[in-house]
Formats: C-alpha cells, sequence, structure tokens
C-alpha cells in the first residue's frame, strides 16, 4: 500500500514539473483578464501610450478610457471611452457602477504652468478630482489605484542635486502645492482607509505619440519638433536650466512595474522619487545636432523660468530601485535618436540615424 502511494506521488509530481509552467502562465493570463481597469484623463501624454500598454496587456475590452473630451488618437478608437469629468460625482459613479473596475488610473490634472494661469481650476481639479478617486476606492473596492505625483512637490529650499526622498518639500507653484498635498491624502487614504494607491513622482515626461500639456517641462518635447520642421527652437527657459526628465517608455515601465509589484514591496505610499536621466537646454540641443547639424536653439526665459528653478537638478531615486527594482532604460542620446527616428517620417525627413 505505502509502496503504491509512494508510486501515485511520484506520478503526481512528474506530472506537475512538465505542467508547471503552462499552469502557470495561463492562471496570470487568467488573473490579466479579469481586471477591469478605468483610466482616468487617458487623452493626455501619458494616458494616451498607457491606454495602449494596458490594453496590450489585458485586452482591448478591459482597458475603459476616459476623458473630458474624446481624442482623435487611433488608441481611442478600439476598446471602450467613456467622457467624463472627474469633478462630476454623478457620471463617475454611472461609469464605476457599469463598468466595476478593479484598477484605477488617476491622471487628470492640470501641469504647473496651466496651474499657473487658472490657479483655482488647478486646486479643484487637482485635489477634488483625487478625493472623488479615494472615495470611490473605499465606496467600490477598487483594488487598486494609481496617482502621479511630480518634482513639483519640491521647493526653493530643496536639497537642488540628487534630491533625496525625504527632505525639506516647500512648493511654491499651485501645481506643487497639490501635489504634495495628494501625497500625504494618498498615504492617509492608505493607512486610514485601506486603500492600496501607489504613486510616483514623474520628472518631465518626453514622449512622441502625442502633444505636450502645458507643463514647464515640455519645452523637451516641443525642441525634437521643431528641430524637424523649422530648424529652430525658440527655448522659454534659460540655457542652463537642468531638470529631471525620463522618456516616455521608462514612464511606462515604472508606472506599470509599481502597479504589477506585490503589495508588500511598496513600501513608500506617499510616493516614489523616480529619475531617468538629467539635463538642460544646450545639452538637448546638442544632442540634437548629432543628428541635425544646423539646428539651433534660441533662449527667451519667460514666466516658466522662476518655476523650473523652484525645482530639483536631479533626482536619488534608489529607495524604488531597492523595493521594486527600478531600473531605466534611456539616457539623453538614446532618448534623441528614437524621438527623431519615431518623428521623422512625421514630417517627410529622412534623417541617418
Ligand atoms: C510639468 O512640467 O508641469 C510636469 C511635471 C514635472 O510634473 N511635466
Amino acid at each position: 500500500m505505502i509502496k503504491h502511494i509512494h508510486i501515485v506521488y511520484a506520478v503526481v509530481n512528474f506530472v506537475f514539473s512538465l505542467k508547471a509552467f503552462p499552469i502557470t502562465f495561463a492562471f496570470q493570463n487568467f488573473k490579466k483578464m479579469s481586471e477591469k481597469v478605468l483610466v482616468i484623463g487617458s487623452c493626455g501624454q501619458l494616458g494616451t501610450e498607457l491606454v495602449e500598454s494596458l490594453r496590450n496587456i489585458y485586452g482591448e475590452a478591459n482597458v475603459v478610457a476616459s476623458d473630458i473630451r474624446k481624442s482623435n488618437h487611433e488608441v481611442f478608437q478600439t476598446g471602450p471611452f467613456e467622457e467624463l469629468d472627474i469633478l462630476d460625482k454623478n457620471r463617475f459613479t454611472e461609469i464605476l457602477q457599469k463598468y466595476q473596475p478593479t484598477q484605477v488610473y488617476h491622471l487628470a490634472a492640470l501641469l504647473s504652468a496651466t496651474a499657473e494661469a487658472k490657479p483655482k481650476l488647478g486646486w479643484t481639479l487637482n485635489m477634488d478630482g483625487l478625493f472623488n478617486v479615494l472615495d470611490a476606492a473605499v465606496d467600490f473596492k477598487i483594488g487598486r489605484v494609481y496617482w502621479p505625483s511630480s518634482i513639483a512637490v519640491f521647493g526653493p529650499n530643496t536639497p537642488v542635486d540628487n534630491t533625496p526622498q525625504n527632505c525639506v518639500m516647500d512648493p511654491n507653484t499651485i501645481y506643487g502645492i497639490s501635489k504634495l498635498a495628494g501625497e500625504r491624502y494618498c498615504e492617509y487614504y492608505f493607512q486610514k482607509r485601506g486603500v492600496d494607491v501607489r504613486s510616483l513622482r514623474y520628472p518631465g515626461l518626453i514622449g512622441h505619440k502625442s502633444d505636450p500639456g502645458g507643463g514647464t517641462t515640455d519645452y523637451a518635447v516641443s525642441i525634437y519638433h521643431d528641430a524637424l520642421t523649422t530648424g529652430k527652437h525658440n527655448c522659454f527657459l534659460g540655457d542652463h536650466t537642468m531638470l529631471p526628465m525620463l522618456y516616455m517608455p521608462d514612464a511606462l515601465k515604472a508606472t506599470l512595474d509599481i502597479m504589477h509589484a506585490p503589495a508588500e514591496k511598496i513600501k513608500i505610499r506617499s510616493s516614489y522619487n523616480l529619475a531617468g536621466m538629467s539635463f538642460n537646454p544646450k545639452q538637448i540641443t546638442e544632442s540634437i545636432q548629432k543628428y541635425i547639424p544646423g539646428f539651433v536653439t534660441e533662449y527667451n526665459p519667460d514666466h516658466r523660468q522662476a518655476i523650473a528653478d523652484s525645482w530639483p537638478n536631479s533626482i536619488d531615486d534608489s529607495e524604488a530601485r531597492k523595493d521594486w527594482g527600478w531600473q531605466p532604460a534611456y539616457d539623453l542620446d538614446a532618448m534623441t535618436k528614437d524621438m527623431l527616428s519615431n518623428l521623422a517620417p512625421r514630417y517627410s525627413k529622412n534623417l541617418s540615424l
């Protein structure tokens, strides 16, 4: 009898050793397909690309894009889209009841320069929008929430080089103040209400798939378009204004990595410092000139210079590296090459890259 039990045990073990991988993959895929993801503010620079990546992971029908207005971008022509002003609680409730999302990415916000021009709207949208999402996470038992913070949480008295995770934070823009308050709210909702909310302090984001959206770091997107069209960029920042930046594929990777990490690995529930590269307008100009030698930048700093001057030069993201394995792939020259090779066909330009 004992001998028979041993034989059965050995056979079962053998079968499972052969099947272990497919079973694991099938289970993971099943888990992914059973998720329903809602992206709020999906038509912005980050949202457009995030919806595309999320649909590749979870399937088109399982990722609901939403924004105050639908964009013409091809990614929104397939898969569900809902018009949503995140300040409209009734409409938000309707969408939650309809789709019952298990994850919400809340990206709707006014960025730094736009929020300075419209401070009341900046505060209301950035704060009340977040409250609506965090309250919904409690009421509708949403499994995971993502909310972006920014390097704008730092201010003039913050150490500028290799800015640590925890230090003096005295933002002096509406956007920065709203992001810092939002971080505290996220941590509060995690501690007191059990919401699994995760967040990153994005540096300036640079991508080629959508237009910039009112940020101080956005010159570093426009500059590539100008290089390929007029060959001349009028920069609203001074040539030596160093800022932390991140290329979009790295930003997407960081966002998906933190959202897919096991909950116990997420030790910081306010928002993680995140870094990719740092450069100033002169250095990005020189990087572009390697491929377009005649390209020139003129410097005419405007009101956005003061915002940039209050932000760090570079960021220490060692907590993200340690806790959930963050590792960026792109430096300035690798980004320039990729940006130009993706944008050149749009402007019918032939570059040897
Ligand atoms: C902005 O410039 O406002 C944003 C940011 C750094 O959060 N890109």
